[in-house]
């Protein structure tokens, strides 16, 4: 694709699903748009290209409707003359890690191993500002965006996004630039919906509407879709999703990757085990643990802070491995004392969503 890394993995080509190798993924603090994955659901809006470079779109225009006192059509050029926010987030696909349920039982979807994740800066203009000059009713407890990519079958539902507006209020950005630069198309270019901590299906690209309401959207993209069970259901089974047995993927649950070494690779003695972790911004990241011994113990490792609570923490230890074949694992702590199950089984569902066991990562030691 043009602008991509050929060393991309392809999970799927139409709609693009394109996966980080953990070792381009370690190279960098922000994730370079060259190699950064993505996930499409449907193809870019029409008239745009598959491209890492921004599309012509001065004449974008935004909608502000629903329980507002004054709808607001904004365009581009306007948001660009309010006030601007730069801030880092980490933006996961709520499938990243979903091969790893097949240890258990399958679950259906792209195959994501660890990468489809990316530390990126946007910038752009707070919603909050934005709504304020449609003046929200107290009514309006949902945010629903909309956006201009369309569904290959006209017959078929449509991508659209609910989150809770007092949540995500204050944090939540409408942006125009991705690592300094203008906003790559297929990034969501011109125009795109940021939700720090949120999963990534919650920050909807080539945003043109944003319909302020008292109920979330029972659209597709919000039930069966990106939702995970409330209790865990038995492995492998089925799951009839209502709205009462279930919730949307919104917060990011607490979660360190290994980006080093990589799975399968060949080591001696003493090894600097490195990572990222992250979690939905709530309260920092106060610990990573990494073992050995199939978690009989576990070191602490080295955390570097993000610049801001959405970032990630890259995270490094030197720890001693047994030769022959092994496992080296890793957890995350946060403030609220969340952190990450040995045992992804309880985290089971059918659509594999929302994967944070302790990462583990075979090696041969030599
Ligand atoms: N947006 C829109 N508009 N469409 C689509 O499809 N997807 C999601 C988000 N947004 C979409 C949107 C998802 S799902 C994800 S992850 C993200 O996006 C991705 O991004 P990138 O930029 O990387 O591609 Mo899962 O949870």
């Amino acid at each position: 694709m043009a602008g991509k890394d050929p060393g991309l993995i392809v999970r799927n080509t139409n709609p693009v699903e394109l996966e980080t190798p953990v070792a381009l993924l370690r190279e960098h603090r922000y994730t370079p748009k060259n190699i950064m994955y993505i996930r499409n659901n449907q193809g870019v809006p029409p008239g745009m290209q598959l491209t890492t470079e921004p599309p012509r779109a001065e004449e974008w225009t935004v909608e502000v409707v629903g329980l507002v006192d004054k709808p607001l059509t904004l365009r581009l050029s306007e948001l660009k003359g309010l006030p601007a926010t730069e801030l880092e987030m980490v933006l996961q696909c709520s499938g990243n890690g979903r091969s790893f349920f097949s240890r258990y039982a399958r679950a259906s979807g792209a195959q994501w191993e660890r990468g489809s994740l990316a530390n990126v800066r946007w910038k752009g203009v707070k919603l909050s500002a934005v709504l304020e000059g449609a003046g929200v009713k107290p009514e309006a407890l949902f945010l629903t965006a909309e956006g201009a990519d369309q569904p290959a079958n006209p017959q078929a539902p449509d991508i659209e996004r609910s989150v809770p507006l007092r949540d995500v209020l204050a944090s939540a950005l409408l942006a125009y630039e991705m690592n300094g630069e203008p906003l790559p198309t297929v990034h969501g270019g011109p125009l795109r919906l940021i939700v720090p901590g949120y999963y990534g299906i919650n920050n909807i690209k080539w945003v043109n509407r944003l319909r302020l309401e008292a109920a979330a959207s029972t659209n597709n993209t919000m039930i069966p879709r990106y939702r995970v069970p409330l209790a865990p259901v038995p492995v492998g089974s089925a799951f009839t999703f209502t709205l009462d047995n279930s919730r949307p993927n919104w917060r990011q649950n607490v979660k360190a990757v290994i980006l080093s070494p990589a799975e399968g690779q060949s080591v001696s003695g003493i090894i600097e085990v490195r990572g990222v972790a992250w979690n939905d911004g709530s309260a920092p990241i106060t610990g990573v643990e990494v073992s050995t011994n199939q978690g009989r113990s576990w070191q602490s490792a080295s955390l570097e802070k993000p610049s801001s609570p959405y970032g990630w923490y890259p995270w490094r230890v030197r720890v001693m491995v047994a030769t022959g074949d092994t496992e080296v694992w890793a957890r995350a702590t946060d403030a609220l004392g969340r952190s990450q199950p040995v045992d992804g089984a309880i985290l089971w569902n059918p659509n594999g969503y929302e994967w944070n066991a302790v990462d583990k990562v075979k090696i041969k030691v030599g």
